[in-house]
């Protein structure tokens, strides 16, 4: 911990799995949620990419936070936060819902889990959904409660995933489908588990419930996931920007609105609901988005760490986006980013140049995601 040079105080939160992720060989954080999110484990990025893509890795996302909605406006309230029409979703669903303000902007993109009629989970990203839902709850009038339960979840990542939970836990975790979730015993508890996660190489979260089980679940995965050569992990960059797995914070913020994030699919615009934005949102959906999330490959070789956005120019060398999360991917073989980019250069196959934090100028290309 030391020599990341974070430096520790009760406002940034340990998690029930970082005994064992110390232990794993953590070589650094980030802060997400007010919480420590391991970023690093093997060597390079690259090794935790293809190890990722052909076995199984553990993932402590605790930094996914829940915000729990219960009572009897507790589905009110949900779907007042969000476009997302959710009137026919079942209980035991997972479904990623944007968050929106008045003007439409991003406020979170957070995964929503129905555990009862009037209970909801939000699997939030990095922003304080917690107090958001609760000042709407009370100017509002609503009756519902809001709070942050002792929930953290671990994620299973990677093909073998499956076979690694199903040897634990037994076959009936093969058949939750994709963003369903069941629950599985654990000494004795209950808990919550989903085929879900950061990553498009399959798996489960398990939303464990009870910091002090957080050693004995990291160590009964990791026991039996000696077979399917498990390593630690987290959220992986390469994977997640081919991916396009959106950040919170970094591809987008309250300055966006979902339909220019590509999230049009997630925003049921002509539905009966209401919802918070909903105006702001037809008029921007009406008049057109003046940008919209792509990915760009560029070349000149491996790009350096991109800690400040890189500015992407048109080919009259007018800035046009910036890219907000890169890197190279060994696989696709050149330089990968996320960008907003400004209409109308962001049709798929436009050239562009990055501009790098080396100062380097890098011929690229605009592409839809995935990258595929
Ligand atoms: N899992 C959980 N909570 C989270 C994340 C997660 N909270 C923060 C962050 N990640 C939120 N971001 C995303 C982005 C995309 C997806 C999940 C969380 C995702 N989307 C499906 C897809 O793109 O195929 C959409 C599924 C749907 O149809 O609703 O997987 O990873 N617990």
């Amino acid at each position: 911990m030391s020599d990341s040079g974070l430096q520790m105080s009760r406002r940034i939160r340990r998690t029930p799995y970082m005994d064992r992720v110390e232990t794993a060989g953590v070589r650094g954080y980030s802060v997400v949620n007010h919480m420590l999110l391991p970023k690093a484990f093997q060597p390079t990025v690259e090794d935790d990419y293809w190890h990722l893509r052909e076995h199984a890795q553990i993932w402590d996302v605790s930094t996914q936070r829940q915000v729990e909605l219960h009572g009897p406006d507790a589905a009110r309230l949900v779907q007042w936060m969000t476009p997302r029409d959710l009137s026919n979703i079942a209980i035991g669903q997972c479904c990623y819902v944007p968050l929106v303000d008045q003007h439409g902007g991003m406020i979170n993109d957070p995964v929503l889990l129905k555990l009862a009629e009037d209970r909801f989970w939000l699997s939030i990203a990095d922003s304080d959904v917690l107090l958001w839902a609760n000042g709407l709850a009370l100017g509002a009038g609503m009756d519902v409660q809001v709070s942050e339960p002792d929930v953290s979840p671990l994620a299973i990542q990677g093909p073998k995933a499956e076979d690694l939970l199903a040897d634990i836990f037994g076959d009936a975790i093969r058949k939750i489908k994709f963003f369903r979730f069941g629950y599985v015993e654990f000494k004795g508890t209950q808990q919550v588990i989903a085929r879900s996660g950061y990553s498009r190489q399959g798996g489960f979260e398990i939303y464990l419930q009870g910091s002090e089980l957080g050693s004995e679940l990291w160590d009964t995965i990791w026991d039996a996931g000696q077979k399917y050569d498990i390593r630690p992990g987290c959220p992986n960059l390469i994977e997640r920007i081919e991916g396009g797995l959106l950040s919170y914070g970094n591809e987008m913020t309250r300055e966006n609105n979902p339909l220019e994030c590509g999230l049009t699919d997630y925003c049921d615009l002509d539905s009966d609901v209401d919802f918070i934005g909903k105006e702001a949102l037809h008029r921007i959906h009406a008049s057109g988005v003046e940008r919209q999330m792509r990915g760009i490959r560029f070349d000149g070789g491996r790009a350096p760490v991109c800690s400040v956005p890189w500015p992407v120019l048109d080919n009259q060398g007018r800035q046009v986006g910036q890219i907000t999360s890169g890197i190279w991917s060994p696989r696709l073989d050149c330089n990968v980013g996320l960008s907003m980019i400004e209409t109308p250069t962001n049709t798929p196959g436009q050239p562009v140049t990055v501009v790098t934090s080396d100062g380097a100028h890098r011929p690229g290309t605009v592409c839809a995601l995935p990258f595929d």
